[in-house]
């Protein structure tokens, strides 16, 4: 146990000092033992890209029908990869592993929200996928259909992306902490024929009744043709007679073999709904060859991993792409030993993932910069109770790191002999993108570095497009990568105009700020569109104000992204309020629930502003870049364009107003 984790004072001085440090060099046993030590790597994967990462593919996959093209760039930015190889997801993540010997291997350390252990081996998880795979076919599911799948953190959860993956039908998966009303949103959307939930689900002492839920907004829906309930908290549920079945019985009653279709490369593999500008949620699109060499080729080096000996833990929920990516598919592609954790990271208390490291000798630990900032408040006294020391590399994800924060993490968690790996990516990106090579790259707190070997990125002008040396500017990707997007669901239009039209169909437009320092480091700054990352979960402001003007007293709500020391940025609401309405707590208490309802609590709004009017445009445009200005207490930018300028004059009192009460 070091001094430092207890002695709070002398840490905070020895982070302060650190934070004048610039670089942080691989250290060299870890260099020294790294999978990737030489920076040759890079050249050569800049040398052909395509090239490059067809070899990766053939090293990290075991394809049924090798691919002898690469990539096919004849219709832009309709990118295909790989497309006359042939392999199935589900056999690359389990059979494969099982064939060579490795069934009694650890795929999962679950670990239950009141402390419960559960190891599921490579053998078990391929067991119970070919028989899900099976009853979803008994129901009727084919290949090109979409299942959506609305669980919570247990192993069966990968049992059903992968019995999905199996058949060649499209899995659409909804994190745990959306509401019904979503859930039913993205079926819709995606016409999917079959929903895989749970009884009930639990949190921090407390049970859910997600069917019951679930139930209350599916009624209606033409498509869904079947509900399948794992009974994961065993309370009542109700069960609709011709539609609803027991996961557990299709099981048992399914044919235990089930051999695996070979799908073609370019064979869709997921949908995933993220946020974007517009209030209804893009459904990102990701094919199976490309996306399988992406996430398993980035798995493998960012993360230096081992299957044999190295025991991994993604720290997110497997509702997001990060989940998908090295939870799910990276991991179990590369033969690895993961934890999969259920629970809060305070429940049932403060060192539970202190513990749980402690326990399960974890290697490898990836979580998000909000979840450090939580443990800096709580304290470094808690994680120096256990011992850290299996910890060998630690990864960050989500949302910019702040140089502080990476320090703690690199101090308290990783002992000081830990590299950290700050990995920039997206839902549309399938994998890492920006990232260093614990290997290679000297790190600075703060940045991702520098693009993966075979990525190309640039940071250029809003207004010429031209690269910008040193600088800021608009993230962009510049060539086709195996794991991107392939179109947003059933919109192809949206997906060129969001992505593409700004400065042509070869560059991808990522929707983030960044800068580029003297070193060629990339700074990632935040979002250029009004997206919102709360806690590293990403919302569009577009869909909280729809959720909250459905409130019946609410006239019209103006949202923004205000900067928050724990979650990185919180939701703050203008809102106006219809007729005569006046404020209250009750009202106030009635938005949150209303957020809550359409979308899921993590969308609560932190701050609620009355206004009595809001900062508009003569065209009626709200002007959020005011508001943002307002809300953070800086001098007002141009406000010359507002077509009622004392506007901000009223709602400056109003804040004014809001800091008396405090
Ligand atoms: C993986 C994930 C994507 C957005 C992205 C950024 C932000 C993610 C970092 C980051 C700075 C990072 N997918 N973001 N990682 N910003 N440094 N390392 O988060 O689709 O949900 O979000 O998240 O703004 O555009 S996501």
């Amino acid at each position: 146990m070091s001094e430092m984790g207890t002695d709070g004072a002398a840490l905070e001085q020895e982070l302060e000092r650190m934070l004048e440090i610039e670089k942080f060099e691989p250290p060299a046993e870890f260099r020294e033992r790294a999978l990737w030590s030489d920076p040759a790597i890079y050249e050569e994967a800049a040398a052909d890209p395509v090239a490059w990462w067809t070899a990766r593919s053939k090293e990290l996959l075991d394809w049924d029908v090798e691919p002898t093209q690469g990539l096919d760039d004849s219709n832009p930015p309709f990118y295909k990869w790989f497309e006359d190889g042939r392999i199935n997801a589900s056999a690359q993540c389990l059979d494969r592993h099982v064939a060579a010997g490795n069934g009694g291997r650890v795929a999962y350390h679950w670990r239950g929200e009141e402390g419960e252990r559960r190891d599921v081996t490579y053998a078990e998880l391929l067991d119970s996928t070919r028989r899900f795979a099976n009853a979803l076919k008994d129901l009727g599911v084919e290949k090109g259909d979409v299942v959506g799948i609305y669980l919570p953190m247990i192993p069966e959860v990968a049992v059903a992306m992968l019995a999905c993956a199996r058949i060649g039908a499209i899995h659409n998966v909804v994190f745990g902490g959306f509401s019904a009303e979503s859930v039913r949103e993205r079926m819709e959307f995606s016409e999917a024929k079959a929903l895989v939930t749970v009884d009930g689900a639990r949190r921090k002492g407390k049970t859910a009744p997600i069917k019951q839920q679930v139930d209350e907004e599916m009624g209606g829906l033409g498509s869904l043709k079947t509900i399948v309930v794992i009974r994961s908290t065993g309370i009542e549920c109700p069960m609709t007679e011709g539609r609803d079945v027991f996961f557990e019985e299709i099981c048992a009653a399914a044919d235990p073999e089930c051999p695996a279709e070979p799908m073609e490369a370019e064979h869709p593999l997921f949908i995933l709904y993220t946020s974007g500008s517009t209030a209804s949620p893009k459904g990102i699109l990701h094919t199976t060859g490309g996306y399988l060499t992406g996430v398993a080729a980035t798995h493998r080096y960012v993360f230096d991993l081992r299957p044999e000996t190295d025991v991994w833990w993604c720290a997110a929920d497997v509702g997001w792409v990060t989940g998908h990516s090295y939870i799910v598919y990276g991991p179990l592609a590369n033969g690895a030993t993961s934890v999969m954790w259920e629970g809060a990271p305070d429940y049932p208390h403060k060192g539970a993932w202190w513990e749980t490291v402690q326990d399960t000798g974890a290697t490898i630990l990836y979580a998000a910069p909000t979840a450090i900032r939580t443990f800096i408040k709580w304290g470094a006294d808690i994680p120096a109770k256990y011992d850290l020391s299996s910890l060998r590399l630690l990864g960050s994800v989500g949302e910019p790191i702040n140089p502080k924060a990476w320090l703690w993490y690199h101090q308290v968690i990783g002992g000081g002999r830990c590299p950290i790996v700050d990995t920039w990516w997206q839902t549309e990106t399938g994998g890492i993108m920006i990232t260093p090579l614990p290997g290679i790259t000297a790190t600075k707190p703060g940045s991702a570095t520098t693009p993966f070997p075979g990525v190309s990125a640039e940071v250029v002008d809003e207004r010429t497009g031209e690269p910008v040396a040193e600088g800021q500017g608009l993230l962009m990707l510049e060539k086709p990568w195996p794991s991107m997007l392939r179109t947003l669901y059933k919109e192809d239009d949206r997906f060129v105009e969001t992505y593409f039209s700004k400065f042509g169909e070869e560059r991808y437009l990522v929707g983030d700020a960044a800068r580029r320092d003297k070193d060629g480091y990339f700074w990632v700054i935040g979002r250029i569109d009004d997206v919102v990352n709360v806690s590293g979960h990403r919302l569009s402001t577009a869909e909280v104000e729809s959720a909250i003007v459905a409130h019946e007293n609410v006239a019209e709500a103006a949202v923004i992204g205000q900067s928050d020391e724990d979650t990185g940025q919180a939701i703050c609401a203008f809102v106006t309020l219809a007729g005569d309405t006046a404020p209250s707590e009750g009202l106030d208490a009635g938005i949150r629930e209303e957020v809550a309802a359409r979308i899921g609590k993590f969308a609560r709004p932190k701050r609620i502003v009355w206004a009595d009017d809001l900062p508009k445009t003569r065209s009626g445009k709200i002007m959020r870049r005011l508001l943002r200005d307002i809300a953070e207490g800086r001098a007002l930018g141009d406000v010359t364009t507002l077509r009622d300028p004392d506007v901000m004059a009223e709602l400056e009192k109003q804040i004014a107003a809001e800091g008396d009460e405090d």
